[in-house]
């Protein structure tokens, strides 16, 4: 049997698109909290008042101009404001994770429950609480937490205080944050990621419409704050508790040449290198690869160091290499006019693959391929910390219960298990799986709740009704029986 003893077989969500709660006992705002809902085809927006008072609504990474203010427009929804409610939830919700038989549980802590706006010098006491509960509840449970520091929910207040990552003085702020989890969570937690798909600022950057070389620039300038932030949480993660782990975390969509045309598997690596090695060398070498001269040269990019920047990061490499895994793409040089189109998915559509209702290529070989890949580039342990299958659910009332019957999940699930499996046996140091949105969230590419990827069904629709009640669907029981039989019952 593959799986070792010990697997950590769980679940995964984040603070935006589960807690809600999003102003209450002292929480401050996050840019996804004035973020509307959209759908697979029309893009969601945030929203703000300018100087005249005019209500706007712009694209979802636009700076604040000067004189405005975020705001809540009253013809607009905006899921994450109360998202699944897991602040008042959790509980319920971490019996069901217990029920399944979890041995971990990923979960953000939401930087701006902790730092309002990011600039206080001491933390909010409700929001390390809130933690603090959560943690020793599902220890109590038998679930190690799986801690993502920072999860696409900078504090607005930084933005506005300082302009975001673009300024260095953002890691002060973000090393201030996470030595407080990691002094006020000692014993608690022993697992962390620092910055979620760290790598979607580069591979986003043709959607977020900043493809320009400024765009570049930008971009990789805030990477490299990043990076050096992720760098000193791993050094202060390993001096307040040696017995912390703490893991970068990659976007890991698996790139295919579409034909086996050189000039294609050129073009597939060297995407593959822009959109996953680039950060993930980084953080597990502790050093800018050579091909990194390569990209920046492509877009004129030029990054302001400081002397003992490369130190930093050299001191700073990571514990463990996680990364999301949802689907393979597809990079030709050659004119394709069969493409496919979902939200963050474009290029030429894979014939060997079926695709998703939101449009993305199911493929769970590729699973195999990216662990014996990454395991063979960086020999560190990998963790599998997002898989899943976004789908319609539809719920039933069967004997005076309510049921959702989703033998599709199942069966994408059963597949990645058994890629997973596969890479084990052949050599691959794998420590756990994490499938996303192990209870129904809000979609962070769509901001859609009809968008589902749980094992739990909540009652929210896509206007903000719904009970929030939670229901156990039919691959609930499926991952129970996995976990039971340490993924010898699929
Ligand atoms: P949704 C884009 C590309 C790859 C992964 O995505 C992405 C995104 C952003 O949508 O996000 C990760 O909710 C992310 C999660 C997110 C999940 O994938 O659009 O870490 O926050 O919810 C799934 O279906």
């Amino acid at each position: 049997m593959a799986f070792p003893e010990g697997f950590l077989w769980g679940g995964a969500v984040s603070a935006g698109q589960y807690e809600g709660g999003w102003n209450e006992d002292g929480r401050g705002p996050c840019r996804m909290d004035y973020t509307t809902g959209g759908t697979r085809t029309s893009p969601r927006f945030v929203t703000y008042v300018d100087a005249e008072g005019k209500p706007v609504k712009a694209g979802r990474e636009a700076p604040l101009p000067a004189g405005a203010r975020w705001a809540s427009l009253d013809d607009c929804y905006y899921p994450n404001q109360v998202a699944v409610d897991g602040y008042h939830r959790w509980r319920e919700d971490v019996d069901l994770f217990a029920e399944m038989g979890f041995k971990v549980f990923r979960m953000s802590i939401g930087w701006s429950r902790l730092f309002p706006t990011g600039t206080e010098a001491e933390p909010n006491r409700a929001g390390v609480e809130f933690y603090r509960e959560m943690f020793t509840y599902m220890r109590e449970k038998g679930i190690e937490p799986l801690v993502t520091l920072m999860h696409f929910d900078t504090p607005l207040g930084l933005d506005e205080a300082c302009g975001g990552w673009g300024n260095r003085e953002l890691i002060d702020h973000f090393v201030r944050f996470v030595t407080t989890c990691f002094l006020e969570y000692k014993g608690l937690v022993h697992y962390w990621l620092t910055i979620n798909e760290i790598n979607n600022a580069l591979s986003l950057i043709d959607f977020l419409g900043n493809a320009s070389d400024e765009g570049y620039q930008a971009t990789y300038q805030l990477l490299h704050h990043q990076f050096l932030a992720s760098a000193k949480a791993v050094q202060i993660g390993h001096a307040i508790d040696a017995d912390n782990k703490v893991g970068c975390m990659i976007a890991s969509a698996a790139t295919y040449p579409h034909t086996c045309d050189p000039a294609d598997i050129l073009a597939a690596e060297h995407k593959r290198q822009e959109n996953a090695y680039y950060c993930g060398d980084v953080q597990v070498f502790g050093a800018y690869p050579t091909y990194a001269k390569r990209l920046w040269d492509a877009h004129d990019v030029h990054i302001k160091m400081e002397e003992t920047d490369l130190d930093v990061l050299a001191e700073g490499v990571v514990d463990f290499y996680t990364f999301s895994y949802y689907n393979s793409n597809v990079v030709t040089t050659h004119e394709v006019t069969d493409t496919v189109g979902g939200n963050f998915q474009v290029g030429a559509r894979n014939e060997y693959l079926t695709y998703s209702d939101w449009g993305w290529a199911m493929d769970p070989m590729g699973l195999q391929w990216q662990l014996e890949v990454l395991y063979d580039r960086y020999q560190i342990p990998l963790m599998v910390v997002e898989n899943g299958l976004g789908a319609f659910d539809e719920v039933v009332e069967e004997a005076g219960e309510k049921r959702v019957h989703d033998p599709y999940r199942i069966d994408y699930l059963r597949q990645h298990v058994r890629a997973m499996e596969t890479a084990i046996a052949n050599g691959v140091d794998l420590w756990g799986y994490t499938p996303w949105g192990c209870v129904d969230l809000v979609s962070m590419g769509t901001g859609e709740m009809r968008k589902r990827y749980g094992f739990v069904y909540v009652d929210m629709d896509d206007e903000g009704k719904g009970t929030l009640d939670r229901c156990r669907k039919d691959s609930f029981w499926w991952y129970q029986r996995c976990i039971a039989s340490n993924g010898a019952e699929l």
